[in-house]
């Protein structure tokens, strides 16, 4: 069987407030491990990805929002997802914020290229993460990946591996928006991107979003990587986060997305970030999360 590869990036100079940086602490102890272990896959635990103390950064490596750190840290994680896709494995990048996704989907995307190959990307988020240095209200690079990976943004960010955008827009979808900056938003509609609001899945029921949303990613790609940012779920659920979004995606509906997307076979990777264990009540996310990971790698009820 297929082994998944555990790789931790705590990192959270890309968020607005501090605390993803104990997201894969808090997986871990929330026993991920061995829930997916459990499911019949082999695991390989791969540690975390080195981030700095932010007290001992240089005044050189906080400039433009710790961009030059968030390259660095991301940048070392392309190389993991890179060696685990080439031995074959799932790689399961555990953030940390979502800049961290820029790392993980640059390694993964250059794999594929390599071999003549696409990826399709589901992202599940509040926010559509397609900000640029220029847009931005906040500068907040945690806002800023799904655009770096377009190829849109600082060169840092969008020439890891190599200069070319490591995705194309007709193969990212997002699912779950329901916060998008003004610019942003005409932005997302420039690009081409293809995004399910949460209207989306309230008026189609998210059955139909998943399966149009599998189309998008996983027509004329050699496979699907999951970027799930935690605040696509609703704060009654998901309190756990660093930016809380009222009116999500609830755990039900999650499990249906995911565990559709398991049964396309397509799989290629997977991103869990933006658990903020600090705004946690009663680990309560941590658990959700685990179950949510539990469900896109084959759990099945009966
Ligand atoms: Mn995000």
């Amino acid at each position: 069987m297929t082994s998944i590869e555990i790789i931790g990036a705590p990192l959270d100079f890309g968020a607005n407030i501090r605390g993803a940086s104990l997201g894969p602490s808090a997986l871990r102890l929330a026993h991920l491990y061995s829930a997916l272990q459990a499911l019949g896959w082999d695991m390989v635990e791969r540690g975390d990805i080195p981030v700095p103390i932010k007290e001992t950064l240089a005044q050189e490596q906080q400039e433009k929002k710790y961009l030059p750190i968030i390259a660095e840290v991301c940048s070392q994680l392309a190389v993991k997802t890179y060696q685990s896709k080439q031995a074959g494995a799932i790689p399961l990048v555990l953030g940390g914020d979502h800049s961290v996704a820029i790392g993980s989907i640059s390694g993964i995307s250059h794999y594929y290229h390599e071999k003549g190959q696409a990826l399709g990307v589901i992202w599940f988020d509040a926010h559509a993460d397609m900000n640029t240095p220029a847009i931005s209200p906040t500068g907040n690079i945690h806002g800023m990946p799904a655009a770096a990976l377009l190829g849109y943004g600082y060169r840092e960010l969008t020439h890891i591996y190599s200069p070319r955008p490591k995705l194309q827009a007709q193969h990212l979808v997002f699912i779950g928006l329901r916060d998008l900056d003004a610019a942003e938003k005409a932005f997302c509609r420039e690009t081409g991107v293809t995004c399910f609001t949460m209207r989306d899945i309230e008026r189609r029921g998210m059955e139909a979003v998943i399966e149009d949303a599998i189309a998008i990613a996983g027509g004329g790609t050699a496979g699907i990587h999951v970027s799930l940012d935690l605040d696509c779920m609703d704060p009654v659920e998901m309190p756990g986060v660093s930016t809380r979004c009222n009116g999500g995606i609830r755990a039900r509906e999650a499990h249906i997305a995911l565990a559709r997307i398991f049964a396309t076979k397509k799989l290629s990777s997977f991103d869990l970030v933006e658990l903020n264990p600090f705004q946690d009540v009663n680990q309560q996310s941590g658990r959700l999360a685990v179950e949510l990971a539990q469900t896109l790698f084959g759990y099945q009820i009966l």
